[in-house]
């Protein structure tokens, strides 16, 4: 608890090797929240979350870079990177990636990656490390994650604003996106417009987004080069649009529900694995519903009824 204490006064000073052990924690056990609640939580969402997506390769992290570059020159912003495919997470990456995309206000940006199992898309550490981004005071949490066509992460169900990321040649995901099985972003942003296809992969998307419904908000689409960094202000500028449309309208409130019971989904999940886990090392009875489940004296709903039975009896 002492760690905690330090490491949160010196998280909230701005300390970014502070932020990133406290991250650390969370990873290790997101039991630590607990803790890290009287210090810095609950209160109400104040960072705008931007969940930015689209296949490996497009341009995702060149993006981010660039706008966050662009949003340092007034706010301050806290970049995680979901990783599926790499082993390799957290700290020791921080400085490395600062330097990597040539980021220029460092003192007001936070990078930090996490890795993932691949088929958990959008883990419960990632969504405790945002609230403790968003507690820390940054004005703008950028969150990457991986969006291959169908096969997306829930992104809307805790971003504030999500940016779709395209570029030119991208025939597979605009079928995707006329047959309306593509996330649905609130912006759309073909990169790499320093391509010769790319004026074409923007007019089909732009047609491809003629019929797809909305419910007040006309998702924008633009043009980018992260890389010669042009259209970049634009997209700071839609992103920006777009959180005024939700609090004007007051849909910012509904993000904030659906976040928060996103989180809630994830922690109950948590914690009634781990507590299964621990009846299952542990506990006889447990033991014995598992071995009647084998040896097929019990069917799996019984014996999940059981175990159910048991977790609540023994709390
Ligand atoms: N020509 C050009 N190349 C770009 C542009 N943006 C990114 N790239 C290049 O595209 C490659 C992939 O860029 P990343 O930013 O790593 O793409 P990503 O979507 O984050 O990739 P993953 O995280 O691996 O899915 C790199 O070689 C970039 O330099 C652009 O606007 N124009
Ligand atoms: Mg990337």
């Amino acid at each position: 608890m002492v760690l905690i204490n330090e490491l949160v006064s010196n998280a909230v000073k701005g300390d970014k090797l502070a932020t990133s052990k406290l991250i650390s924690l969370i990873e290790t056990d997101p039991e630590v929240v607990k803790d890290l609640a009287d210090l810095i939580w609950p209160k109400l969402p104040r960072a705008h979350i931007v969940g930015v997506t689209g296949a490996g390769g497009v341009g995702k992290s060149s993006l981010i870079s660039a706008l966050v570059d662009e949003i340092t020159n007034n706010n301050s912003a806290a970049v995680l990177a979901i990783d599926p495919s790499s082993p390799i997470s957290g700290g020791a990456l921080l400085g490395d990636r600062v330097r990597m995309y040539g980021i220029r206000h460092t003192d007001k940006v936070f990078i930090r990656s996490m890795s993932t199992a691949s088929e958990e898309a959008l883990p419960l550490k990632a969504l405790l490390s945002i609230e403790v981004l968003d507690a820390l005071g940054y004005d703008y949490v950028i969150i990457e994650t991986p969006g291959i066509g169908q096969f997306n992460v829930g992104i809307s169900q805790f971003a504030d604003t999500v940016v779709l990321v395209l570029m030119p040649g991208a025939g597979d995901e605009i079928q995707a996106l006329k047959a309306g099985i593509m996330e649905v972003g609130d912006i759309y942003v073909v990169n790499k417009s320093d391509h010769p296809n790319a004026e074409l992969t923007f007019n089909q998307v732009l047609f491809a987004l003629s019929d797809v419904s909305t419910d007040g908000w006309v998702p924008r689409v633009l043009k980018t080069s992260a890389t010669r960094r042009v259209g970049i202000k634009e997209l700071v500028d839609a992103v920006n649009e777009h959180r005024k449309y939700l609090v004007d309208t007051n849909k910012i409130v509904v993000k904030w529900e659906l976040r928060r019971s996103f989180e809630l989904n994830l922690t109950v999940k948590y914690k009634i694995m781990s507590r299964l886990n621990e009846m299952l090392a542990k506990d006889l009875k447990t033991k014995n519903i598992l071995n009647s489940l084998m040896k097929g004296r019990l069917n799996p709903i019984s014996a999940a009824d059981e175990i159910i039975k048991l977790m609540f009896k023994s709390n």
